[in-house]
């Protein structure tokens, strides 16, 4: 049984996108069993540095084996099921990448630039970048259904996790961007693992409130 490790609690504003939901989504789409536990979000001790060495969650734990960085949990999942990703190398490699790319060219952007005030701060200095890329993406998704393979793989769970993440400020003006994230929001495997995730940290407020 897979463990996905996320914060026992959270503030708010960031329900629905702690990116514990990539892993619960990839779960439900691949249907393979796991279950979510909690770590401490305030006082994070030696042992949650023992999982992540910065602290952070998500990571998971799968008998003997331990990983974290969501990017490598969503591909260990992926390898877990042919529902998520081609097992040949070609397939294997062409959702790595998007994989990869969605977090070191598209997610490193936007959360820097949401950092320094994103669509608030008439000065961002990341404004430019971040359009650029977003008007990149939206050309490839302009021109295709599936990033990879002609179907749904664990490449959509993480571009698409990473532009839902991503202010509408930022994305409103890209339709095929906002075209696919709304086709990924309606997957049955997203809303479920959405309102899972909404009910855990509400399990948190009754806990913190007793
Ligand atoms: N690159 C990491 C980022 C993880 C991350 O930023 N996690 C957030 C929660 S969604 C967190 O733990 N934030 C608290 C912190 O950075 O100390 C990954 O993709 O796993």
């Amino acid at each position: 049984m897979i463990t996905i490790w996320t914060y026992d609690w959270v503030p708010p504003p960031p329900r629905g996108f702690v990116r514990d939901l990539r892993l619960r989504w990839a779960c439900e789409e691949g249907g393979l069993d796991y279950t979510v536990k909690g770590t401490p979000f305030e006082n994070r001790g030696a042992e949650h540095f023992a999982h992540q060495p910065f602290g952070q969650i998500p990571f998971i734990e799968d008998g003997d084996i331990q990983v974290f960085e969501s990017g490598a949990c969503l591909i260990y999942l992926a390898r877990k099921t042919d529902r998520l990703m081609p097992s040949d190398l070609r397939g294997e490699t062409a959702v790595m990448q998007w994989i990869i790319a969605a977090l070191n060219s598209i997610e490193i952007v936007s959360v820097s630039w949401a950092e320094i005030g994103g669509a608030r701060n008439p000065d961002n200095k990341l404004t430019g970048w971040l359009d650029m890329r977003l008007g990149q993406l939206d050309k490839v998704l302009a021109e295709r259904e599936w990033l990879v393979a002609d179907r749904f793989t664990a490449a959509d769970i993480m571009v698409g996790d990473v532009l839902r993440q991503t202010p509408k400020d930022a994305t409103g003006k890209h339709g095929a961007i906002m075209a696919y994230v709304e086709k990924l929001k309606a997957r049955p495997a997203f809303q479920k693992a959405y309102a899972e995730q909404l009910a855990f940290f509400a399990k948190g407020d009754e806990a913190r409130a007793s």
